[in-house]
């Protein structure tokens, strides 16, 4: 637990929240500012601060509890569909500094669009660009 962090709280009980999934390793509640009803957060209750430092079987259990969430999320609020996406590090717009994945509920109409949508342009990259980037994607690993 780290002091200072609002989600480190919620999990230890100092700040209340709306828990909708509890297990040993992950925590999931009501998103405070929602998007959407329903729109719900999933932890780990390990501090960590973006997806990059997060332990594999960490990381695993809280991709485990999303997908056992989701339609859950999804029946509770009769979405169609749903956004899951995690703002991982500030640029992102990562405000809360402990990694957390986002269940917003979508509907017909609701005005949000694709991921795609975040962008108002996309790069244009040559086809020896685009195989330079797998590359060392791929030596990165
Ligand atoms: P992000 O921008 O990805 O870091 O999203 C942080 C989300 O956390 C934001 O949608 C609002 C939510 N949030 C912040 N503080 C609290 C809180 O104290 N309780 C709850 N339930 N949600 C919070």
């Amino acid at each position: 637990m780290t002091d200072d962090c609002i989600f480190c709280q919620i999990v230890a009980g100092d700040i209340p929240s709306r828990t909708v999934y509890e297990d040993e390793t992950v925590f999931a509640f009501l998103d405070v500012n929602p998007l959407a009803p329903g729109h719900t957060l999933v932890i780990p209750k390990e501090h960590h601060e973006r997806l990059n430092d997060t332990p594999a079987d960490v990381a695993t259990d809280v991709y485990a509890a999303l997908h056992e969430l989701v339609p859950s999320v999804e029946a509770a609020v009769d979405a169609p569909a749903s956004t899951v996406a995690f703002n991982n590090g500030e640029v992102a717009g990562q405000e809360v500094p402990h990694v957390h994945g986002h269940i917003v509920p979508r509907f017909e109409g609701d005005g949000g669009g694709p991921i795609h949508s975040l962008f108002g342009s996309q790069p244009d990259l040559a086809d020896d660009e685009l195989d330079r980037i797998a590359a060392d994607i791929e030596a990165e690993r």
